[in-house]
């Protein structure tokens, strides 16, 4: 496996890449322009100027988390083919760039959605959490995006793109026809366009479930639980089309067996990027994140690590949200010491699972 680490670029991301270059065992950084509308062309010089600056640095940028995908591709809108057109070009130019794995999301409106950017805890740290019942008492979205993002302070949550904010009232009135079976039928759309581009390029789509996996305001998701992923998986037999398993995305529907999935679509060289991070059920609907350590939460990341070797995964892999701890201030989520301690947690599993195997 390759170790990664997100980083969003020297613009919008306080962490110096050399701080990340010295978490030991890292080879890359997972990165994207997120200054780029969902839907946009992404232009040859900025992903050049990106890919050289992180190389400076002596780390890699094989992994783009996220290239958008703009809304009128998931509703169905006739307007689509002209941004699933820029999509198949930044893909080739991505592609030449020596990217090989694109992490997308098809999520109506919202990306991952938490009520509390910074929930703290009796030790002082503070932690990403949610709560349906909050959610289920929300009468107005608009109002919980604004709040949403005031919590995050002078950061732009990721997927949280302002101009998709500003349109929410008509987003919500354009997704009120939009039925579940409609969405498989626009991500096959889509990835029947796509993928042929991927193949020519040598790039994999891994699509990242939904956050929490299960329907929200009324919106419709479908990347959701095993099943589900099997559909989106065989929509185009490509390996090409395959999945970013976020053990704690997926993992907060306790239904969901991650070591179960990852031995599934692992054996069958489907993900192709794994977010490894943990979380802790509070109540139905209920969990706060946690920190990576398997004794912090309710995943055994142990087992999910475990599952990963059996099935020899060789892709990227990244520690995923951390706690806020040690008084740092930063991204809610994208904090620099929580995210190391977990790099090199997991390394130190990946470790001890190759060399008890030998
Ligand atoms: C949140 C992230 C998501 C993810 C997108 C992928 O922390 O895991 O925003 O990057 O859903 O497109």
């Amino acid at each position: 496996m390759k170790m990664t680490f997100r980083w969003y670029g020297s613009q919008m991301d306080p962490i110096p890449l050399r701080y990340i270059k010295q978490i030991p065992n890292m080879s890359g950084v997972v990165s994207s322009l997120m200054d780029m509308p969902a839907g946009a062309l992404w232009p040859t010089e900025r992903i050049r100027a990106l890919k050289q600056e992180v190389n400076d640095a002596g780390l890699e940028l094989e992994v783009i988390e996220s290239v958008n995908i703009h809304e009128d591709i998931k509703l169905g809108l006739p307007s689509r083919d002209e941004y699933i057109d820029n999509y198949r070009q930044t893909v080739a130019r991505l592609g030449q760039a020596g990217v090989k794995v694109i992490c997308y999301n098809f999520m109506p409106v919202f990306d991952w959605t938490r009520t509390d950017l910074a929930k703290p805890r009796l030790d002082g740290a503070a932690v990403l959490a949610y709560d349906q019942s909050i959610i289920d008492c929300i009468t107005d979205p608009q109002a919980f995006a604004d709040r949403i993002q005031q919590g995050a302070g002078d950061f732009e949550m990721a997927g949280w793109e302002p101009e998709r904010m500003a349109e929410l009232k008509k987003l919500f009135a354009q997704y009120a026809s939009v039925s579940h079976e409609d969405l498989f039928r626009n991500l096959q759309y889509f990835l029947k366009a796509v993928i042929p581009v991927c193949e020519q390029y040598d790039v994999k789509l891994a699509i990242h479930p939904d956050d929490p996996p299960w329907d929200i305001f009324g919106l419709p998701r479908i990347c959701t639980n095993a099943e589900n992923v099997r559909r989106i998986l065989s929509l185009v037999d490509s390996p090409y089309n395959g999945l970013t398993l976020c053990s704690g995305s997926m993992g907060s529907n306790p239904c969901n067996d991650i070591p179960a999935m990852v031995r599934e679509f692992g054996a069958q060289g489907r993900i192709h990027f794994a977010h490894v991070r943990n979380i802790r059920f509070t109540g139905p609907g209920q969990f706060e994140e946690a920190a990576h350590f398997s004794g912090d939460g309710s995943l055994d990341l142990y087992e999910i690590m475990k599952a990963y070797h059996d099935v020899g995964f060789d892709g990227y892999i990244r520690p995923d949200h951390g706690r806020m701890i040690w008084d740092e201030q930063g991204r809610a989520g994208y904090g620099l010491y929580d995210r190391a301690l977990g790099a090199v947690y997991l390394s130190g599993l990946w470790e001890a699972l190759e060399k008890g195997s030998k």
